[in-house]
């Protein structure tokens, strides 16, 4: 999807808010609101407006690319599911009321989906009867709806949020933990993209089921998981997952080295065992952000959906599956947990709603609207997503506003500097300034 390559503030919609709302309790929530990037329609339930659009769709790209690259194929299935298979699967009742149950006018029961296993189980037996139709793996990204009972701190705990969720299917239980892994190392590569550390740890199964599970969990003050793990983790590199994926040997030995230190959520974590594998100075204890659950389940959806696979020698075998989320909205909340300052949001360039925020310090000074024109058709000639702050506005309204919203880099551009033949280039992240002349600017951020 191509989002626009530049906007001017004057036409855009960017609701900013000058002070923190009363009901944000978390920084990622108060700042999404202040910035303008979402708006709370009932409880957890948020529109996107343009700016946080922009970021949602960057963090689905990278997870799109990262699936497509392990061979996953993307799909598109419905947010509203009938309630056959769910009953087939067991998984009607078990839902409670976390399941948005809805009739339609024939009263017939329908839901609106929390996941989907049991369509794309559904999906796969249809057409998939033999060995040759396996290994395979699919996915998509599609809206969801839990009731949760307490959503909270905005998009990390909605009711209806963006997921992707991934699923495979083998002949084997050995094949099936090689999708397993596959997805295992497209999740560190996926994070890593997105400036986080994610740790991976092992994991109950709840609702989903299987006895194979891991969360992928950012360190965050604001996380609402408690864990423990090693220091070593975090000090492992892990967009160190370049493995060849046909090797499946070399793939669980990376999986091995990354699961062997010591890292527990809640409810599997066991202090004495902690405190045994771990020396005090590398034990780590803190709250996290689950934004990714893999599972590994076998046959908890095939035998009971039929999706069986006639093997070689003529038997006939439940296919055996896994299923990965990513939570994509969630990330966004996540990303800015990880990455902000006083002043606002600090976008890793990769999920930046802009590369670049243009300031003009003057509006409607003939210089420096000259400057600011020419630089914004140059930025877009170039292809570096800006954002032109062409407001009739005080220069600090301008300053915050910009800081607030987080693109990586700012140019700013003002009477004296124009007379001087420069502008100043400022580093979101460190606000480290840089005089230089506007095609010096031009050329730093197109490189
Ligand atoms: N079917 C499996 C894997 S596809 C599944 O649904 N797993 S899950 O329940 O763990 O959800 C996957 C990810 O979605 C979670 O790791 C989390 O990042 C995100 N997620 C879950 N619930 C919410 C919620 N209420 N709000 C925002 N994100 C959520």
């Amino acid at each position: 999807m191509r989002l626009s390559p530049a906007v001017r503030v004057s036409e855009y919609f960017l609701p900013t808010l000058r002070n923190d709302p009363a009901e944000a309790e978390i920084v990622s929530h108060r700042l999404m609101l202040r910035a303008g990037m979402i708006r709370q329609e009932s409880a957890g339930i948020y529109s996107w407006l343009p700016l946080g659009f922009r970021v949602l769709k960057k963090i689905e790209q990278i997870v799109r690319e990262e699936q497509d690259r392990i061979g996953a194929h993307e799909i598109l299935m419905p947010t509203i599911q009938s309630a056959d298979l769910w009953r087939k699967s067991g998984r009607y009742d078990d839902y409670g009321k976390e399941m948005l149950r809805i009739q339609d006018r024939h009263e017939r029961d329908m839901l609106f989906g929390p996941t989907n296993e049991e369509m794309i189980t559904d999906i796969f037996a249809e057409h998939a009867k033999s060995y040759k139709d396996a290994p395979l793996a699919m996915y998509h990204i599609q809206w969801k709806f839990r009731d949760e009972v307490r959503p909270r701190y905005g998009v990390m705990r909605g009711r209806e949020f963006l997921m992707k969720d991934a699923y495979t299917f083998d002949l084997d239980a050995e094949s099936g933990r090689h999708a397993y892994n596959k997805q295992f190392i497209a999740y560190l590569r996926t994070y890593a993209r997105m400036g986080l550390t994610a740790i991976p740890m092992a994991a109950d199964t709840g609702p989903i089921g299987g006895d194979l599970s891991h969360e992928f969990i950012i360190l965050a003050a604001t996380g609402e998981s408690k864990v423990w793990c090693d220091q070593a983790l975090l000090d492992f590199d892990l967009t160190n997952a370049d493995v060849d994926l046909g090797d499946r040997a070399a793939v669980q030995g990376l999986i091995d080295q990354l699961t062997a230190p010591y890292a527990a959520t809640d409810e599997q974590h066991d202090q004495d065992a902690f405190e045994s594998a771990v020396p005090e100075e590398r034990r780590v204890a803190e709250k996290g952000i689950e934004v990714g659950h893999i599972f590994f389940f076998g046959d908890k959806y095939s035998k009971p959906l039929d999706a069986y696979l006639d093997t070689k020698d003529g038997a006939r075998v439940p296919v055996q599956m896994g299923s990965y989320g990513v939570g994509v909205s969630r990330l966004a909340g996540a990303i800015i947990e990880a990455s902000h300052d006083e002043a606002g949001i600090i976008w890793p360039e990769a999920v930046a709603p802009f590369k670049a925020a243009l300031i003009n310090l003057r509006q409607g000074d003939d210089g420096c609207d000259a400057v600011c024109e020419d630089l914004y058709t140059k930025l877009q000639a170039a292809g570096v997503e800006a954002i032109y702050d062409d407001r009739d506005e005080r220069a600090g309204v301008k300053f915050s506003d910009m800081d607030l919203i987080g693109a990586p880099w700012q140019i700013i551009v003002g009477p004296k500097g124009v007379k001087a033949g420069i502008v100043e280039l400022k580093r979101r992240a460190d606000g480290e300034r840089d005089e230089l002349s506007a095609e010096a600017a031009l050329a730093k951020l197109s490189a």
